[in-house]
């Protein structure tokens, strides 16, 4: 009996180990090595040094970018100090670097730890900046209404739901309105290191209003970036350590049905989404064990993926731009505008190409 029920704890051990969990080191690409792909001309931003973990730019050429994130086990070159939204306007031929001041009574700037970003226009032209944060290692979602004459973002309200408890990216679809990925990264370090190691899946997908907030996708190996096609008709969500990027079928309830999905060689990190062209843009780690695991001699690399066509039976992968790490560490997030490619980082510099 004691041997039966030995054998039936290890038989539901080893279901436990799906095939791509069945190895960390395979869920991490701990072995990928990258051969360089360079854009002809591509210059680091000058001010960001710590980090441009998300970005996002709006139809008129404004991009906000988040800085300065500390995230348990991640790298950080300046702990000490807060996080900042930072603001290029990339219809200028040499784009600069602006630090936007944050007003509002209600909030506390030395805590600010700014994640991912989505941004909402409203009909008067409004726009809305929504910031996942972590104030103290906790999760809350910013409000803020950016102001274009001051350059600086109004806050407005923060929001804090049980069903948010570690988020990672937001999708906003109305400023107090989005789609959200819990990575539970920020759950007790002993727990969160078992779920890193064993691949257990909690991670899910949640969609938040004021006025209802519930789960709508689940069972993912690290949910990370997400993102809506510009037709509104589809969710795009990254599997981190699955390599993989689900797409979803939105409907008019916003419930989610899965419709397909694509393998990549690489951990796929934020996804942004050409409004021109549909085209998913995606910061990628090679490698992801140097970025759980930094070695300044040995760093992450950093690659950007273009999918085209990705609703059709032979979406076309592009790698745009990879390296080694030498000049860029850790892509996470790339965005384009007018031939132009900017790159963000988890915790070092951003990169401003021509494409
Ligand atoms: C919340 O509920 C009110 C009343 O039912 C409705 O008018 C409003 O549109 C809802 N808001 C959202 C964001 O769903
Ligand atoms: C939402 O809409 C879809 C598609 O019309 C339907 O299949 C599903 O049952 C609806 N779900 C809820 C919770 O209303
Ligand atoms: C990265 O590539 C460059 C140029 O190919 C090479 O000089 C450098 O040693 C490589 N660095 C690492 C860490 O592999
Ligand atoms: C917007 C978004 O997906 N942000 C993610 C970008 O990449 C970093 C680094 O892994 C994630 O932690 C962010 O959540």
């Amino acid at each position: 009996m004691a041997k039966l029920l030995v054998l039936t704890v290890l038989g539901i051990g080893l279901a436990l180990f799906r095939d791509h969990r069945s190895s960390y080191k395979t869920r991490f690409n701990a072995f990928r090595e990258v051969k360089p792909v360079e854009l002809p001309n591509c210059n680091l931003v000058k001010g960001i040094d710590r980090g441009s973990e998300d970005l996002e730019i709006l139809t008129n050429g404004l991009a906000f970018i988040s800085s300065g994130l500390k995230y348990p086990g991640i790298k950080s070159f300046e702990p000490d100090k807060p996080g900042t939204i930072l603001l290029m306007d990339l219809n200028e031929k040499h784009p600069t670097v602006l630090e936007l001041e944050i007003t509002g009574s209600n909030f506390d700037l030395a805590s600010f730890n700014p994640h991912g970003i989505s941004t909402f226009t409203d009909e008067d032209n409004v726009v809305y900046l929504l910031v996942v944060n972590h104030p103290d290692f906790k999760t809350t979602v910013e409000l803020f209404k950016f102001q274009e004459e001051e350059k600086s973002l109004l806050h407005l309200k923060t929001i804090r739901h049980k069903l948010l408890p570690n988020v990672n990216d937001i999708v906003a679809v109305g400023p107090e309105h989005f789609y959200a990925t819990n990575d539970h990264y920020f759950v007790h370090p002993y727990l969160r290191s078992w779920e890193l190691y064993l691949g257990l899946s909690w991670s899910y997908v949640v969609y938040y209003t004021p006025n209802e907030t519930r789960v709508v996708a689940e069972g993912f190996d690290f949910a990370n970036g997400i993102s809506v096609s510009p037709d509104g008709k589809y969710v795009y969500i990254a599997e981190l350590l699955a390599h993989k990027i689900h797409v979803y079928e939105k409907h008019a309830n916003w419930t989610l049905t899965p419709l397909k999905s694509l393998n990549f060689d690489t951990l796929v990190d934020n996804i942004s989404v050409d409004p021109v062209t549909g085209d998913l843009w995606v910061g990628c780690h090679p490698n992801g064990m140097r970025i759980f695991y930094y070695d300044p001699e040995n760093p992450p690399a950093s690659e950007v993926l273009r999918i085209q066509n990705i609703l059709t039976e032979e979406p076309k992968v592009t790698v745009v731009y990879a390296d080694n790490g030498t000049v860029l560490q850790g892509s996470t997030v790339a965005s384009v505008y007018k031939g132009k490619l900017l790159v963000g980082t988890v915790f070092q510099k951003a990169l401003y190409c021509e494409l």
